[in-house]
């Protein structure tokens, strides 16, 4: 019993620290979440091959379960040490200490930390769950009483440390089964307070106006959407855009103290504003952006228009040296992307882009500056959050998922997508109504066929797209009897390429094959 009231104290103790710190994280600007900090150190700390499904793919489900993964082995902590520790009150204040500093340490470098709030909020932190957990424990007198012991009256244990009240009495049953109930219903509440602040974010970049862009475009055309219900739509809605980065957190940076810098292989090194960067002509350009990690039929790719500075640009500004061969983009929060330097300057739309389907960037998406880069994948260029564009050399240095298993040139490859109807649809006897999408940026898409059962390929129609940087969306009506059939599409893309038939897993260099689908005709 009192073993087991000793593991509550110290789970208690823990979890009124992890608690303080969420508060602070939410509450105040420079001072990064723990729990997501420490989870960071993990992810960035895992070998690539052992985590790469888990952390290239960090998405809706991945997220909260790596914070409350780290909330869980932290809980498991205090309890045993506090069993361990219950009558060693320098054992439970040293652990309590070395936790503070690796939380200092782990949220010292998160992006945007003020190193100072830090560490007086760990320390705080620490401090609480400290008394926290030896106010819960049982004193030795008590476990002594408890095993049948006679100890003279008086006889509470001596020699308290930092910050621990071990002096104080010892609490009843009562009195600790009040003392957890209070707790943990504050913990409760003050740690979901200290999350929801934190996913709002602080600055919030709708607030922020952006400039009209020197080069817009015209409205984005017709939309298969709006009449093949389930379809993608042409531009797909910010809200829907996948998310993927190694970030447990959302970065959080100040418009007002962000700089650009662009250096390396440069004539002369430039940092630009914020304001200097919107200062320069921004132009419109809709482009597909896909992850490597996306399967056969995935959903890790969408479609906006973005608001930005060409990258050439940009680069100009510096004036890029002959012996330039990468270009290395590096954010705020420390990942970096690179690919060839000669990529961003063939004439291609890659935008330093400050905006999305007419919106400011949102937080998720890299505000305030991320790099967009057709016909690449993301993890070589679509460098979020970003702080720095370095002119390298090919050889020696890596974008951050190189060294972990993934290959270090990544062109987005031609693909297609049945959206319509759904995997294991029932559908009625006659002409099926089949859609979906397909891509091949930088190249475009030539034709899209779909065969029924492995048979004779039929051409679909396409929806005129103003780019060939983004997906075109596709239909063809075929004609179904009663029974199970397969759907399967390909598309070729602007060179003539036929889209390959696979299968191929998405490591190295992403997937490959064609999209099937099976659907029950009745
Ligand atoms: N800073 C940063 N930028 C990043 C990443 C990241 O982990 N960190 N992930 C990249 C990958 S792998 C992809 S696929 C795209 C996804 O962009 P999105 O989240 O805006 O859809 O962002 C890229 N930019
Ligand atoms: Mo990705």
């Amino acid at each position: 019993m009192t073993r087991a009231r000793a593991a509550a104290a110290g789970a208690l103790g823990v979890a009124s620290a992890l608690a303080v710190g969420e508060l602070a994280a939410g509450l105040l600007a420079g001072m990064p979440s723990p729990v997501d900090a420490v989870g960071q150190l993990v992810v960035d700390g895992a070998p690539g091959a052992v985590v790469t499904g888990l952390i290239s793919t960090l998405g809706a489900a991945n997220r909260p379960l790596l914070a409350l993964g780290t909330v869980a082995v932290a809980l498991l902590l205090g309890a045993v040490v506090a069993v361990v520790g219950h009558d060693r009150p320098w054992l439970t204040s040293g652990v309590f200490a070395a936790a503070a500093v690796l939380g200092a340490a782990a949220s010292v470098a998160q992006p945007g930390a003020d190193v100072l709030l830090v560490v007086v909020v760990m320390a705080l932190a620490a401090l609480v769950g400290h008394t926290v957990l030896r106010r819960g424990l049982p004193t030795p007198a008590a476990s002594l009483r408890s095993s049948g012991q006679a100890i003279p009256a008086g006889a509470g244990p001596t020699g308290s440390t930092v910050g621990s009240p071990a002096t104080a009495p010892p609490l009843a049953r009562r009195g600790f089964l009040r003392l957890a109930i209070g707790t943990g219903a504050a913990v409760l509440l003050v740690g979901a307070a200290g999350r929801w602040w934190l996913g709002g974010g602080r600055i919030d970049p709708a607030s922020i106006a952006l400039p009209t862009p020197a080069r817009g475009l015209p409205p984005p055309g017709p939309d298969l959407a709006t009449s093949v219900a389930g379809v993608s739509p042409a531009m797909t809605p910010i809200d829907d855009f996948f998310r993927i980065d190694t970030a447990l957190g959302v970065p959080r940076v100040d418009p007002e103290t962000w700089r650009l810098r662009i250096h390396g292989r440069v004539d002369r090194e430039v940092e630009l504003t914020y304001d200097e960067l919107l200062a320069l002509p921004l132009r419109e350009v809709d482009v597909t952006i896909a992850c490597v990690s996306n399967e056969v039929g995935g959903d890790l790719i969408g479609t906006a228009r973005w608001l930005g500075v060409p990258l050439a640009e940009v680069l100009a500004l510096a004036g890029v040296r002959d012996d330039a061969e990468q270009l290395l983009g590096r954010s705020a929060d420390g990942w970096t992307a690179g690919f060839p330097v000669a990529l961003a300057l063939d004439g291609r739309e890659a935008l330093v882009a400050v905006g999305m389907q007419g919106e400011t960037l949102p937080a998720v998406h890299g505000f305030p500056a991320r790099l967009v880069v057709p016909g690449l994948f993301g993890y070589v260029s679509a460098t979020k959050w970003l702080t720095e564009l370095e002119l390298a050399a090919w050889d020696g240095v890596d974008g951050y998922w190189i060294p972990r298993g993934w290959a270090k040139e990544a062109p987005v490859k031609t693909s297609s997508r049945i959206d319509v109807p759904r995997p294991g649809a029932r559908v009625p006897v006659g002409d099926v109504v089949v859609a979906g999408v397909a891509w091949a940026p930088t190249r475009g898409i030539a034709q899209v066929e779909v065969a029924v059962d492995g048979g004779a390929w039929a051409v679909a129609e396409m929806v005129p797209v103003g780019s060939e940087d983004t997906w075109v969306q596709w239909r063809v009506d075929v004609p179904l009897g009663p029974g199970r059939h397969r759907l399967t599409v390909r598309a070729t893309d602007g060179d003539g390429a036929v889209q390959s038939e696979g299968p191929r897993r998405p490591a190295p260099d992403g997937a490959e094959g064609w999209h099937a689908i099976d659907v029950e005709v009745v």
